[in-house]
């Protein structure tokens, strides 16, 4: 099913539904933005990937979930994405003088958090009861969930041996040839209970996987034990918006990383990673040939989001389509379960 720009306009979810975003961080977090603006009030959950986190200065750093939060908060570096904006580098200046390890920046508003975020933590608080309190303090009016509670290690393995994400992401600026991604820890990990609740709520009419990289935001999150088989049992229909923009990533290594790989880098290869998941898929304009291709119903629209009005209308326009999904005949995701 293809169907033109505007084409499922019309109300959103009830006031009384619910909808699960997963993502990553700077591409994810724009939707997610998005997704807040065009829900009301506790409609919307987001799970995080939580696989880039890791120990940095001793201070408990959780890269997607803060860009989600700053995101949402009105906070965020437009230019950098992740990181606050009217930021100052004075803690990194005098790092360096020091000739301490800054490879990886925090910014002094930045650091505030890293500091409190880490206090808590090392006091015995879980992620999720910070990530929710800072979320609160931000004003969001979307609940915003780890994935899991316990350390998930996102591992990047090349030619020369397997990496830290950050030392692969920040350090070396994604220059090494992935040959393959694993997730350490994720096996004994728990998904985040919320989550699951979320994922099983009756009222849930709408999962939407964000644009992120499926290989280092999604995978993680698909790779805690429970996750899966939760998005699996729910009758609601899943809906994936492709990273792919005219056969290339928006932003990131996730083109890089699928040609390294073996695979061809287009909307089909990212709808064949997901398949048996999905229920349906939103593919830019620019990639309308491939429509047809996918393996599940497409949306084709205007995926790039430069604007809050580019957030707020895909995200209408992928909750639209996945009513539409809903109301249709077409075969869905739980018949492969
Ligand atoms: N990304 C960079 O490329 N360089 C940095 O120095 C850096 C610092 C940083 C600090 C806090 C934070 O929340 C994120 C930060 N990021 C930085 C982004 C982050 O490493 C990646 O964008 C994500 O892990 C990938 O989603």
């Amino acid at each position: 099913m293809t169907s033109p720009e505007g084409s499922f306009a019309g109300p959103n979810p009830a006031p009384a539904s619910r909808v699960v975003a997963l993502c990553g961080g700077v591409g994810g977090a724009k939707l997610a933005l998005g997704l807040e603006s065009v829900l009301a009030q506790g409609q919307l959950t987001i799970g995080v990937n939580t696989g880039d986190d890791f120990e940095f200065l001793g201070l408990c750093i959780s890269p997607d979930l803060d860009t989600v939060l700053y995101t949402l908060a009105g906070l965020s570096d437009p230019v950098r994405g992740w990181g606050r904006c009217d930021e100052s580098w004075n803690f990194m200046a005098a790092l360096e003088q020091l000739g301490g390890e800054n490879w990886f920046s925090l910014g002094d508003r930045d650091l505030a958090l890293h500091v409190e975020r880490t206090r808590r933590l090392r006091a015995g608080e879980t992620l999720s009861a910070v990530t929710g309190d800072l979320a609160r303090r931000f004003g969001l009016r979307a609940e915003v969930l780890p994935m899991t509670d316990q350390p998930v290690h996102t591992l990047i393995h090349t030619a020369e041996g397997a990496l830290p994400f950050q030392d692969y992401f920040v350090k070396l600026r994604c220059a090494p040839c992935v040959t393959d991604i694993s997730f350490s820890g994720a096996a004994e990990a728990s998904a985040n209970p919320a989550l699951i609740g979320a994922l099983a709520d009756p009222k849930l009419s709408a999962v939407v996987i964000c644009p992120s990289n499926p290989f280092l935001s999604i995978d993680p999150i698909l790779a805690v034990p429970g996750v899966r088989a939760a998005l699996e049992r729910t009758p609601a229909p899943i809906v994936v918006v492709s990273p792919i923009v005219g056969g290339r990533a928006v932003k990131g290594p996730t083109a890089k990383i699928m040609g390294e790989l073996g695979l061809a880098v287009n909307s089909k290869m990212i709808a064949a990673h997901y398949a048996g998941l999905i229920d349906g898929m939103v593919i830019d304009d620019s990639d309308a040939a491939d429509s047809e291709h996918l393996g599940v119903p497409a949306h084709v629209t205007r995926t790039l989001m430069r604007t809050a009005g580019d957030k707020c209308k895909l995200a209408g326009a992928v909750l639209s389509f996945a009513r539409a999904l809903d109301e249709g005949a077409m075969p869905r995701h739980t018949e492969n379960a």
